[in-house]
């Protein structure tokens, strides 16, 4: 499908899902689960709009719609999970066997881990592990589209291996394994991934995609920004802490990235390194490895100031009452959505090369960078633990990392391949006109890096603005189109750039904009790079400031 059409698509997706919600539900949803996260799933897409003025009222009809359809919940198959739903789990849900791992083993644990993991359960003995834990606790997978439904009861057999409880046996592969980084060069550019045989194992068991629902879950646009699982089916799986919006949001994305690490060091014991994290917030570039060594580039004051409380970190403690609040500030630094981890992903971008990318937001966990930055977060939240008295055994962390491992397990279940989409390697057609030719190269130059974010693979917030993507796809998908983090405001507003939300972020006057969340659109006010150390020209914003200003014409044939 190309790029337009999939575009369209998925901005035609929340009409669709309006018919989705009225299949009459079999079952309460009794939680006010991320209730904004189940307007958006029926929200009707807003009016395109014409003028900034007329724009708010057309902003708040659609949500005014969005309310009133939000009335029937939507029905889910393999009604999986309830228990741990209506117990104010923590998403643990219904067991899962990815497919890809040939395993089966699912079973309702109602009572495991006390509701932070309640309904949990699904044990997927990997291939590494050499298919065990297959079939024997194959109790009831009950029907649905996730088909790992299970309902309630204990496991038949307790000694069915579960990954998320017992960890992994190593894999084959850690006797052959090569140390350190791989390089992948496409375009003349290098990137580092981690082994092959790695990125095999993580492909094997949907993690890339089952990496990005998890955070895509999180953001209350998770049905429409490109997801490969229908969120509105599976509104079971929504968390009520989304995204920087509560300390329990914090400690998840902690314990969900430390169950991947640990998983990875399992699987690869004589090779930890290459999941293992940079020792201190890195300063120069000999601490990076000698491939992004020329490319080096410091890091702002502020940054270096907030990474020294983090290395620091137990001189700080009174500045975070619990490790969730630690995690929120690492990950968000709200209010304004630009944290550490933000500032140490956007690093590390490639323009050109953006098939294991870490700005990619389907495949960044293939990146050798993307463990040394999360395995430093991981290390600071461990040394937040120690100077704590916290113990690396007690039962509240071992929940939680249980609760993100059943988590990722059952989004690796929900992934409907039908909505992969093939590869664009369509021939683009030559264009002209302002934004082609002085707009565009803004968002794709090697400094801002805007492209390598926001490419047609996974792209972050749904954008898209540079990549194998015509200038004209570009343009159809800012002009008159709403933000998913830019709350109530839209992407270009022709003749009105000090209210299109694309240039107030390029611009650095987000945070002052007032912007409003919506039902469909979270406020994400940080500047965009979310770098403060790379900004965008004068030249730059000014050219994007013209060609709003002038009406934001699309591009021309040469
Ligand atoms: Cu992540």
């Amino acid at each position: 499908m190309a790029l337009s059409q999939r575009l369209r698509t998925s901005a035609r997706l929340p009409t669709v899902l309006v018919i989705v919600s009225n299949i009459p539900s079999i079952r309460s949803l009794s939680l006010a689960t991320a209730a904004s996260c189940l307007l958006a799933c029926s929200a009707e897409e807003p009016p395109a709009r014409s003028s900034a003025s007329g724009g708010a009222a057309a902003q708040s009809a659609g949500s005014g719609g969005a309310a009133g359809g939000a009335g029937a919940p939507a029905a889910t198959a393999g009604g999986a999970g309830v228990p741990g739903l209506a117990s104010g789990g923590v998403t643990g849900s219904a067991g899962s066997a990815t497919a890809a791992s040939g395993s089966a083993g699912t079973f309702g644990s109602a009572g495991l881990g006390a509701g932070a993991v309640s309904g949990g359960g699904g044990a997927s003995g990997g291939v590494s592990a050499g298919g065990a834990g297959a079939s024997q606790g194959g109790a009831s997978a009950t029907s649905g589209l996730g088909g790992a439904g299970a309902i309630g009861g204990f496991p038949p057999d307790i000694h069915t291996r579960d990954h998320c409880v017992d960890g992994y046996e190593p894999d084959p592969s850690d006797a052959t394994m090569v140390d350190g980084p791989a390089e992948f060069v496409k375009n003349n550019q290098v990137d580092l991934t981690v082994q092959p045989a790695v990125l095999a194992w993580m492909e094997a068991h949907k993690w890339e995609p089952a990496h990005f629902e998890w955070h895509s879950i999180r953001r209350c646009n998770g049905g429409g920004s490109m997801s490969k699982i229908n969120v509105c089916s599976h509104t079971e799986m929504i968390p009520t802490d989304q995204e920087c919006k509560s300390d329990g949001d914090g400690l998840q994305f902690l314990a969900m990235h430390r169950h991947m690490i640990q998983s990875l060091k399992q699987l690869w014991p004589n090779h930890q390194e290459q999941f293992t994290g940079f020792e201190h917030f890195p300063q120069s570039a000999n601490d990076v490895p000698e491939q992004w060594r020329a490319d080096w580039k410091s890091f702002s004051s502020t940054e270096l100031a907030n990474a020294k409380i983090a290395d620091e970190i137990e001189q700080h403690l009174d500045m975070f009452p619990t490790e969730g609040a630690f995690g929120r500030w690492l990950q968000c630094l709200a209010p304004t959505y630009s944290g550490l981890h933000g500032a140490l992903h956007f690093a590390w971008v490639r323009t050109q090369n953006d098939t294991h990318g870490l700005g990619n937001q389907f495949t960044n966990i293939d990146n050798y960078m993307f463990w040394k930055l999360h395995g430093w977060i991981d290390n600071v939240w461990e040394k937040y633990r120690v100077a704590k008295g916290l113990k690396p055994d007690d039962m509240a962390l071992t929940d939680a990392l249980r609760a993100q491992c059943y988590e990722m397990d059952k989004l690796a279940s929900l992934i409907d391949p039908s909505l992969t989409e093939d590869p664009d390697n369509s021939t683009l057609p030559e264009e002209s006109g302002v934004f082609h030719t002085q707009v565009r190269p803004m968002f794709e130059s090697s400094v801002n890096k805007c492209s390598g974010c926001h490419g047609p693979q996974g792209p972050e917030a749904g954008m898209v603005l540079g990549g194998h993507v015509s200038s004209a796809d570009i343009v159809t998908n800012l002009v008159n189109h709403p933000t998913a983090t830019g709350g109530q405001f839209i992407r270009v507003v022709p003749g009105d750039p000090e209210h299109s939300w694309l240039y107030l972020k390029a611009a650095a006057l987000a945070a002052n904009a007032g912007c409003v969340e919506t039902a469909t659109a979270q406020c994400k006010t940080g500047q965009m790079p979310p770098s403060d150390s790379v900004r965008p020209t004068t030249a730059e914003l000014q050219a994007l400031y013209d060609w709003i200003q002038s009406g934001a014409p699309a591009p021309t044939s040469p």
